[in-house]
Protein backbone atom coordinates (compact mmCIF):
# COMPACT_ATOMS: atom_id res chain seq x y z
CA UNK A 1 0.00 0.00 0.00
CA UNK A 2 2.70 2.16 1.07
CA UNK A 3 4.76 1.34 -1.71
CA UNK A 4 1.48 1.92 -4.37
CA UNK A 5 1.13 4.80 -2.91
CA UNK A 6 4.62 5.93 -3.46
CA UNK A 7 4.68 5.07 -6.96
CA UNK A 8 1.70 6.70 -7.71
CA UNK A 9 2.86 9.90 -6.10
CA UNK A 10 6.14 9.37 -8.30
CA UNK A 11 4.12 9.32 -11.42
CA UNK A 12 1.71 12.03 -10.96
CA UNK A 13 5.11 14.18 -10.09
CA UNK A 14 6.76 12.94 -13.11
CA UNK A 15 3.57 13.30 -15.32
CA UNK A 16 2.69 16.92 -13.90
CA UNK A 17 6.46 18.50 -14.52
CA UNK A 18 6.64 18.17 -18.27
CA UNK A 19 8.54 21.52 -18.30
CA UNK A 20 9.80 23.37 -20.93
CA UNK A 21 13.53 22.12 -20.13
CA UNK A 22 12.09 18.27 -20.21
CA UNK A 23 10.72 19.54 -24.01
CA UNK A 24 14.14 21.43 -24.76
CA UNK A 25 16.20 18.01 -23.06
CA UNK A 26 13.73 15.67 -25.51
CA UNK A 27 14.47 17.34 -28.55
CA UNK A 28 18.33 18.09 -28.11
CA UNK A 29 18.15 14.01 -27.44
CA UNK A 30 15.98 13.29 -30.77
CA UNK A 31 18.27 15.89 -32.71
CA UNK A 32 21.54 14.01 -32.08
CA UNK A 33 21.23 11.90 -35.31
CA UNK A 34 23.72 12.79 -37.28
CA UNK A 35 24.63 12.06 -41.61
CA UNK A 36 27.49 11.21 -43.28
CA UNK A 37 29.86 9.63 -46.83
CA UNK A 38 28.09 6.75 -45.76
CA UNK A 39 24.77 7.84 -44.79
CA UNK A 40 23.68 11.08 -46.13
CA UNK A 41 20.94 13.09 -45.53
CA UNK A 42 17.57 12.59 -47.35
CA UNK A 43 16.01 16.16 -46.92
CA UNK A 44 13.91 17.31 -44.71
CA UNK A 45 12.99 21.04 -44.01
CA UNK A 46 12.47 22.10 -40.75
CA UNK A 47 15.63 19.17 -39.21
CA UNK A 48 16.99 19.98 -36.00
CA UNK A 49 20.71 18.21 -35.58
CA UNK A 50 22.69 19.07 -32.57
CA UNK A 51 26.26 20.67 -32.95
CA UNK A 52 29.18 18.44 -32.51
CA UNK A 53 29.82 19.61 -28.72
CA UNK A 54 26.10 19.90 -27.93
CA UNK A 55 26.57 23.60 -27.50
CA UNK A 56 23.55 24.57 -30.27
CA UNK A 57 20.31 22.97 -31.87
CA UNK A 58 20.32 24.18 -35.33
CA UNK A 59 17.66 23.92 -37.53
CA UNK A 60 17.61 23.57 -41.26
CA UNK A 61 14.31 25.60 -41.77
CA UNK A 62 14.29 25.41 -45.71
CA UNK A 63 16.84 24.58 -48.50
CA UNK A 64 16.57 26.07 -51.86
CA UNK A 65 16.89 24.37 -54.19
CA UNK A 66 15.81 21.07 -52.54
CA UNK A 67 18.83 19.12 -52.57
CA UNK A 68 18.94 17.06 -55.44
CA UNK A 69 20.85 18.27 -58.44
CA UNK A 70 24.14 20.40 -58.80
CA UNK A 71 22.99 24.26 -57.94
CA UNK A 72 23.49 27.22 -56.14
CA UNK A 73 21.48 26.79 -52.84
CA UNK A 74 20.16 28.77 -50.24
CA UNK A 75 20.17 27.76 -46.87
CA UNK A 76 18.02 29.23 -44.20
CA UNK A 77 18.75 27.79 -40.33
CA UNK A 78 17.96 28.75 -36.83
CA UNK A 79 20.35 28.40 -33.82
CA UNK A 80 19.45 27.83 -30.54
CA UNK A 81 21.48 27.30 -27.31
CA UNK A 82 20.81 24.19 -24.58
CA UNK A 83 17.89 25.82 -23.19
CA UNK A 84 16.32 26.08 -26.44
CA UNK A 85 16.28 29.74 -26.29
CA UNK A 86 16.69 31.29 -30.01
CA UNK A 87 20.47 32.92 -30.64
CA UNK A 88 20.92 35.99 -32.16
CA UNK A 89 24.52 36.89 -30.99
CA UNK A 90 26.47 34.65 -33.19
CA UNK A 91 28.36 34.01 -36.14
CA UNK A 92 27.43 31.63 -38.54
CA UNK A 93 29.35 30.23 -41.40
CA UNK A 94 29.60 27.41 -43.80
CA UNK A 95 32.04 25.68 -45.71
CA UNK A 96 30.76 23.16 -48.62
CA UNK A 97 33.12 21.11 -49.48
CA UNK A 98 33.80 17.46 -51.53
CA UNK A 99 35.43 15.27 -49.03
CA UNK A 100 35.85 12.13 -51.02
CA UNK A 101 37.48 14.18 -53.83
CA UNK A 102 39.62 16.72 -51.20
CA UNK A 103 38.12 20.02 -52.56
CA UNK A 104 35.65 22.92 -51.78
CA UNK A 105 34.00 25.67 -53.52
CA UNK A 106 33.85 29.33 -54.36
CA UNK A 107 33.86 31.24 -52.03
CA UNK A 108 35.45 28.82 -49.56
CA UNK A 109 32.95 30.08 -46.63
CA UNK A 110 29.74 31.39 -46.79
CA UNK A 111 28.98 34.21 -44.21
CA UNK A 112 25.19 33.93 -43.07
CA UNK A 113 23.41 37.20 -42.52
CA UNK A 114 20.54 37.66 -39.53
CA UNK A 115 17.07 38.41 -40.30
CA UNK A 116 14.23 40.05 -38.59
CA UNK A 117 12.87 36.71 -37.41
CA UNK A 118 16.15 35.54 -36.20
CA UNK A 119 16.64 33.48 -39.05
CA UNK A 120 20.22 32.93 -40.32
CA UNK A 121 20.13 32.80 -44.21
CA UNK A 122 23.29 31.27 -46.46
CA UNK A 123 22.80 32.54 -49.57
CA UNK A 124 24.13 30.89 -52.86
CA UNK A 125 26.51 27.79 -51.92
CA UNK A 126 27.24 26.83 -55.02
CA UNK A 127 27.78 23.06 -55.24
CA UNK A 128 28.73 22.26 -58.54
CA UNK A 129 29.81 18.75 -59.23
CA UNK A 130 27.39 15.37 -58.90
CA UNK A 131 28.82 14.13 -55.89
CA UNK A 132 28.36 13.74 -51.77
CA UNK A 133 28.93 17.51 -50.30
CA UNK A 134 29.48 18.08 -46.81
CA UNK A 135 27.70 21.52 -45.47
CA UNK A 136 29.86 22.16 -42.25
CA UNK A 137 28.20 25.14 -40.53
CA UNK A 138 30.23 26.85 -37.52
CA UNK A 139 28.57 28.55 -34.86
CA UNK A 140 30.89 31.07 -33.43
CA UNK A 141 30.23 33.02 -30.08
CA UNK A 142 31.27 36.15 -29.65
CA UNK A 143 33.42 35.12 -26.31
CA UNK A 144 34.95 33.28 -29.46
CA UNK A 145 34.42 29.48 -28.28
CA UNK A 146 32.38 27.55 -31.73
CA UNK A 147 30.64 24.52 -32.75
CA UNK A 148 30.08 22.86 -35.65
CA UNK A 149 27.07 20.94 -37.35
CA UNK A 150 27.41 19.11 -41.15
CA UNK A 151 25.16 17.83 -43.45
CA UNK A 152 25.65 15.43 -46.28
CA UNK A 153 23.91 15.38 -49.52
CA UNK A 154 24.38 12.95 -52.22
CA UNK A 155 23.91 15.48 -55.26
CA UNK A 156 23.18 14.04 -59.50
CA UNK A 157 24.80 16.14 -62.09
CU1 LIG B 1 34.17 17.20 -56.47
Amino acid sequence: MTALTGLMTVSALFLGCETADDVCGDRFANASSFSSIETPDEYISGVERTTDDGTYLVTLVRSTPTPKFTDDYTWIVTVEDSSCAVVNDVHVKAEPTMPQHGHGTTPEFTEATLDTADQYTLVDMDLFMPGIWQIEIEVEAEDGTSDKVSWFFDLLG
